[in-house]
């Protein structure tokens, strides 16, 4: 059987299961499940109650217009995100509350107080105006885990100015293109950025990608790394980040954003080589990112919580920045990466500053898994009350040792199911009254039509299929960036009327969600997206490549690693050297999360007849399975020497 197959029939004899204790339900945000008949009854009024808890300048007209595939939400309504996320906080005793608590690599700490953060967003909302931006125009955004982060995206959104955070492994190349397809005239990097010690070369990236795209007139550079990051400034383009903030005036207006104003585009991979602009609107997604980090992860008012995933990705977003502060509640940000200085580093943090609520991604799990319970033993985790997970499924195994090892047997876990695309959290336990089961992500968020369908989009009541929402949602995206017709034909196509979501997922007999993984051409590697045709386009811009086909297999580590089926230029002979230098290519070209795991030469790909690369086949073969059928195949000896090779090598 294949690894990949055994992985999921384990996942779904899981028979196990965890009820909250009575001390967690009676205090939680969530303690009966009458909330998903009243949303049921009438989920505009659900969501309706949600808005009412934030602050608008002007109330909305109408809750919900939907011409599918096209919803607005909140229409007429007038808000602006940064007042909601700090303004609205100062006239209470949260004004001196910890809005976000940062922890530098190296172990320093900064504390910025809601009322440093709203000051501090300020002065950089009028940097950013007197810098020309106004209102509608994208700033791209391309730094480390660093306060200045936050106070980017905050400004932005206080101008009306749509974000594009470029997460800060991405190369100078997806940078550049993420620049021209957002066609963004500002850019905001640091000198450099800290990773286990090293530095990442973040300005230098941006000068690269700068040469080109060129419709970006002004950079704005953080000063993290100092005098051992040799940085140019090009004279009339680049300045300080602290110069500008020098003389910056400490009150900026926030902008009357209408409710479906754009908020940010957040690049992702799709099936294609291109990643695809996902839109996010104001009203709604604000809307979506509160109630769901409030009920989700039961947030209360003396709560430390921390998400430890990068703001790069939508999880950092939503869960890091909006929802939390949205809420008023105490982020932690960390600079670094979990193993530096050592592999205790995550539970030294939980122990500092007694986090409470903390949400990583099983990738993460599993690595501490493997180095074992002694390192988080080491620390005072009592301080834990909830912990989720996100990014890819959970196999019940790393659920359990998250439950005992770091939970202490009595944290539920919240396994969220969601994606760039659908703004927040889709499916989840409400930790107060939910009934886990490990590697589900139970039920749906109240309102949510989730459900599992057949190749003609008829429901499977108990059994696997494709996982599509049948409705609209507040946060979910809009539209592709600068594609309104591939936003239809992506997400709206494949089943008429409900929304695809790429993946596949299983309903069993108590109406519980498991979802399998993803269904089309795209990876999940260590929690992160990537398309095969990315990696591909990759390997071919070699200029030793012909033709490559790139797929995932199942990797206990990772979830999925990469492999590469690669040919060659006539006569060019394989080696290491070349395997080394192919995977650094592509490393260069997309960042280093996409450097393939493993390389396999061959002389020829298997093709149908029709010409199309066999990619089921190559999966079979990259997971070690039987072959299948292969009568449909041009030439079943490529295949039979390419199985051969790839047994060679275990
Ligand atoms: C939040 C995020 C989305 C894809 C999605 C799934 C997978 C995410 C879970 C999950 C199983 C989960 N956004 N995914 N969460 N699979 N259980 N709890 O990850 O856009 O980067 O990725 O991630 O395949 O389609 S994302």
């Amino acid at each position: 059987m294949a690894k990949k197959e055994k992985t999921i029939e384990a996942l779904l004899k899981e028979k196990r299961t965890f009820s909250p204790s009575k001390k967690f339900t009676e205090k939680a945000h969530v303690n009966s499940d009458a909330v998903y008949r009243r949303a049921k009854r009438n989920p505009e009024k659900f969501w309706e109650d949600f808005a009412k808890e934030l602050d608008w300048f002007k109330k909305w007209r109408k809750v919900l217009s939907w011409k599918p595939p096209h919803a607005k939400w909140f229409t007429g309504g007038k808000i602006n995100v940064s007042y909601n996320c700090l303004d609205r906080h100062l006239s209470s005793e949260r004004k001196n509350k910890a809005a976000i608590i940062w922890e530098s690599e190296s172990g320093e700490s900064v504390v910025l107080t809601y009322w440093d953060l709203y000051r501090e967003v300020n002065r950089f909302a009028n940097v950013l105006k007197g810098l020309g931006v106004k209102k509608g125009d994208v700033v791209t955004i391309y730094l480390p885990m660093v306060p200045e982060l936050a106070i980017a995206m905050l400004a932005c959104a206080r101008i009306g100015a749509p974000h594009s955070i470029v997460f800060g492994g991405f190369s100078a190349e997806s940078l550049s293109g993420r620049i021209n397809d957002s066609k963004s005239k500002v850019l905001i990097t640091s000198d450099g950025g800290y990773r286990r010690g090293g530095i990442v070369p973040l300005k230098k990236n941006a000068d690269d990608a700068l040469k080109r795209s060129k419709s970006v007139k002004k950079m704005v550079v953080v000063k993290r790394v100092g005098s051992e990051a040799k940085v140019r400034m090009k004279k009339g383009r680049d300045y300080w980040w602290h110069d500008l903030m020098e003389n910056s005036h400490a009150y900026c207006e926030p902008e009357r954003m209408d409710s479906e104003d754009m908020l940010f585009i957040l690049y992702t991979s799709g099936t294609t080589g291109k990643p695809k602009g996902i839109v996010h609107t104001t009203g709604g997604y604000l809307v979506g990112a509160y109630a769901t980090t409030k009920w989700v992860f039961d947030l209360k008012e003396e709560d430390t919580y921390w998400c430890t995933a990068d703001i790069g990705w939508v999880t950092g977003h939503s869960y890091i920045i909006y929802g939390p502060l949205a809420n008023g509640a105490t982020s932690l940000m960390y600079e670094g990466a979990p193993d530096y200085p050592d592999i205790g580093r995550f539970w030294a943090i939980v122990e500092k500053y007694a986090v409470t609520i903390f949400y990583t991604a099983p990738t993460a799990i599993r690595a501490f898994m493997r180095w074992g319970e002694e390192h988080p033993q080491k620390y005072d985790l009592t301080s834990l009350r909830l912990l989720g997970s996100v990014g890819e499924p959970i196999n019940p195994e790393a659920w359990i040792w998250y439950h005992t090892h770091i939970g202490g047997k009595k944290c539920p876990i919240v396994d969220t199911w969601w994606q760039t695309e659908t703004g927040s959290i889709l499916i989840s336990a409400l930790p107060g009254i939910t009934k886990l089961k490990p590697g589900s992500a139970t039920l749906p968020f109240p309102t949510i039509e989730a459900d599992i369908v057949d190749e003609d989009g008829k429901t499977i009541k108990e059994g696997a299929g494709y996982l599509v929402i049948k409705s609209p949602w507040p946060s979910m995206l809009r539209t592709i960036y600068g594609d309104p017709e591939r936003y239809v034909e992506q997400y709206w196509s494949r089943f008429p009327g409900m929304y695809f979501t790429g993946d596949g997922a299983k309903r069993d007999k108590d109406g519980y969600l498991w979802v399998l993984g993803r269904v089309d051409d795209v990876m999940n590697v260590a929690g992160h997206r990537l398309s095969t045709m990315e990696v591909e386009s990759a390997l071919v811009d070699h200029p030793s490549v012909v033709e490559s086909a790139v797929v995932g297999r199942t990797d206990q580590l990772k979830g999925q690693a990469i492999v590469a089926f690669t040919t060659l230029k006539k006569d060019l002979k394989t080696s290491a050297k070349l395997v080394g230098d192919l995977r650094q290519h592509v490393a260069k070209k997309i960042g280093a999360i996409a450097r393939p795991d493993e390389i396999i030469f061959t002389a020829e790909l298997p093709k149908t007849r029709s010409g199309k690369i066999m990619r089921r086949l190559l999966r079979n073969i990259a997971e070690g399975s039987v072959l299948g059928d292969t009568t449909t195949l041009a030439d079943p000896g490529v295949v039979k020497e390419l199985k051969e090779k790839y047994e060679d090598k275990e």
